[in-house]
């Protein structure tokens, strides 16, 4: 995944021509989707604002100055590589090439449109001069999605051109609006700090200063980028999130900016229902089509097992084999979990019609896999080979290894995905004769073992671990994402799985940011919300770049996406049928507000609280029905709710 170039502009014909421009600053405004610049020369104001809109398909950039004819400008597209650039008119310019021998073609093609002013081609520049304001409309595809790409280029530009750059923010507004209004958030805080610029809110907080602010921007933004990257394109053929989101700029990124399937992935994704997004979740349904067609090769040629299967990392081909070192790359269990996240889908939405067209038969291939892959050992099923993720152990006589069998995190999602199957099947009323093997097979699945230190096991044995705080804790997986283990109905086993993230944090794990979001998530399972919060704070003052982006480091977007689940999961945990409404609330957010999470089971709940405590909740559901309510670890209630009639309470 590659950057297909770049557009520069040099404004009044080079830096160098002019006073350094003074008084810059730039801001994003979330809410709208808009970025902009402003800065001003020889007491003369400039402004830019740029937005990619989804209804027009384009990029687009704006510049104006408060004074008439004064904005001159070059325009120029970029390549270092594989790359051909041409003006095609007066005001087009086009890029366009294949990314190596063996990528995909693209195209791009920019146009310019001058308020006053002209517009002139000098080689391959655009020249604007005297101009009162400047519209640049781009248009890019790949042969990816597109099998005529120039054309396509040219039919989205020219339909962007025949709008005004005004009907066209107002558009792209509207419809960025309408998933980012769905949600809000406040956590009380000083707002003088709210004047600030973001990367210096930043530093105050990375030099030990609490600012539930920044924390509510941290969580507004990863809303911002999981709309930015996750919405699915009119075509229908969206690919997910990859690890750099959409954001990478680099021609050799870190791990080939790809889909990894053994967190970070998954990590996109986690916030998307609970956060209201949920058609931004589709947009990895969609692409695990692909990786279950590709990994239905992979199972028959590789493994000669029915269904699909894949390992830890993929691409928009939907690669599935085993790939990279043996110690990542023989895990067979990156697709089962991927389906844990069509069943958590339809948990939140109810909507059957995905549940039988899009999710059934993802879930019953994976099962199929499995019931063939899995060995018989003393009457248990044991998946294997396979590797907790990237984790070593250390044998009695000192030699490493990551090969194994039945590790923890395997046993976990196996029973998820059998389960999960199963109950998508009564739901669906589906009489399939892989039910009746699943339902002989689950109870073979090995339990969880607590080792003789009273930590959850995360192999067969209790071996000993060479790297103690390593950044997986993949046999936690039950605790979160999953809801295998929890306090209340499994408090022996929520003990072991705290025992596990204490061992692991003083070994010094939470060291990624994708690591310190998901342990967030899982003290918030806990209902540990001082100790959700300080992982949230060690995200922000170890993995967080100026512009908030998380960074592993290299930069990587995941640390943004799990971020803000931990939030949503501090503040609302769910099963189908029970809430708990503020769960793991620290004592920095004492007081605050939040509007629009979903719960599972299609409820929708808005929260207010001071000094720790719920002042009201608003709970209003898709459905009739009874459920169970519990706010802030207090006794569960049970409300009786109607169909769309908010159901409001006082704390
Ligand atoms: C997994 C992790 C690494 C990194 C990589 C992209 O393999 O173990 O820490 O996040 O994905």
């Amino acid at each position: 995944y590659q950057p297909l170039g770049l557009m520069r502009v040099l404004p009044h014909h080079g830096w160098n021509s002019t006073p350094a421009p003074g008084s810059y600053e730039r801001g994003l405004d979330m809410a709208e989707g808009i970025a902009w610049v402003r800065y001003v020369i020889d007491n003369m104001t400039y402004q830019r604002e740029c937005f990619a809109s989804a209804p027009d398909d384009v990029l687009v950039y704006h510049f104006t100055a408060d004074a008439q004819r004064a904005i001159n400008l070059t325009v120029q597209l970029r390549r270092v590589v594989d790359v051909t650039t041409s003006v095609i008119g007066e005001a087009r310019m086009r890029i366009q090439g294949r990314a190596g021998e063996h990528g995909v073609a693209f195209d791009a093609v920019l146009d310019v449109e001058v308020n006053g002013g002209t517009c002139v081609a000098r080689g391959k520049s655009l020249c604007i001069e005297n101009a009162n304001s400047v519209t640049i409309r781009l248009a890019c595809e790949t042969d990816f999605r597109s099998l005529t790409p120039h054309e396509q280029v040219l039919q989205t530009l020219d339909a962007a051109c025949g709008k005004s750059f005004d009907v066209m923010r107002e558009a792209h507004i509207v419809s960025h609006r309408a998933l980012f209004d769905r949600v809000s958030l406040e956590l009380a805080h000083d707002a003088a700090l709210d004047k600030l610029p973001t990367d210096e809110r930043l530093k105050r907080v990375q030099e030990g200063a609490v600012d539930p602010g920044l924390s509510a921007l941290h969580f507004h933004y990863g809303r911002y980028l999981l709309i930015g990257s996750s919405r699915p394109h009119a075509d229908g053929n969206s690919l997910p999130a990859n690890l750099q989101g959409i954001w990478n700029h680099q021609l050799e990124p870190a791990w080939q900016s790809d889909f990894h399937l053994n967190i970070n992935l998954q990590m996109n994704y986690w916030p998307a229902d609970v956060g209201n997004l949920s058609e931004c979740h589709t947009v990895l349904f969609g692409w695990m089509k692909t990786l279950a067609r590709e990994g239905e090769r992979v199972a028959r040629e590789q493994y000669g097992c029915a269904g699909w299967v894949a390992h830890h990392i993929s691409d928009p081909w939907g690669f599935a084999w085993p790939g990279g070192p043996a110690g990542c790359g023989v895990w067979p269990t990156g697709g089962a979990w991927l389906c844990h996240h069509l069943w958590e889908h339809y948990q939140f939405t109810k909507d059957e019609t995905f549940l039988s067209d899009d999710a059934w038969p993802l879930m019953r291939g994976a099962c199929a896999f499995f019931l063939e892959y899995l060995v018989e050992v003393d009457g248990q099923l044991w998946c294997g080979p396979s590797v907790s993720p990237e984790n070593r152990y250390r044998l009695p006589n000192g030699s490493e290894g990551k090969l194994c069998m039945a590790p923890a995190m395997d046993n976990q999602i196996l029973r998820a995905l059998f389960t999960n199957t199963l109950a998508a099947a009564e739901v669906l009323k589906i009489n399939d004769v892989i039910c009746e093997a699943l339902r002989e097979a689950l109870p073979r699945i090995p339990e969880n073992t607590i080792g003789p230190d009273g930590r959850l096991q995360e192999w067969t044995e209790p071996f000993e671990e060479p790297e103690p705080g390593h950044r997986h804790i993949s046999h936690l997986w039950a605790l979160h994402p999953a809801t295998q283990i929890s306090p209340d109905r499994t408090p022996e086993l929520a003990d072991a799985c705290g025992k596990v993230l204490a061992k692991r944090l003083e070994g010094g794990g939470g060291h990624t940011g994708w690591s310190a979001v998901w342990l967030a998530n899982m003290y918030a399972r806990l209902l540990d919300g001082e100790a959700a919060h300080g992982m949230l704070l060690k995200l922000l003052r170890q993995s967080t770049l100026p512009n908030l982006f998380d960074t592993h480091p290299p930069f990587q977007i995941d640390g943004n996406f799990g971020g803000w689940a931990a939030v949503a999961e501090m503040l609302l945990q769910s099963r189908p049928g029970g809430l708990h409404l503020l769960p793991a609330l620290p004592r920095d957010w004492s007081a605050g507000s939040v509007r629009g999470l979903r719960a599972r089971g299609g409820m929708t709940v808005d929260m207010a609280w001071k000094d720790g405590r719920l002042v009201q909740a608003s709970i209003t559901s898709d459905h009739d029905g009874v459920f169970k309510v519990r706010v802030a670890g207090g006794a569960v209630s049970e409300l009786k709710l109607a169909a769309h009639q908010p159901c409001v309470f006082e704390g």
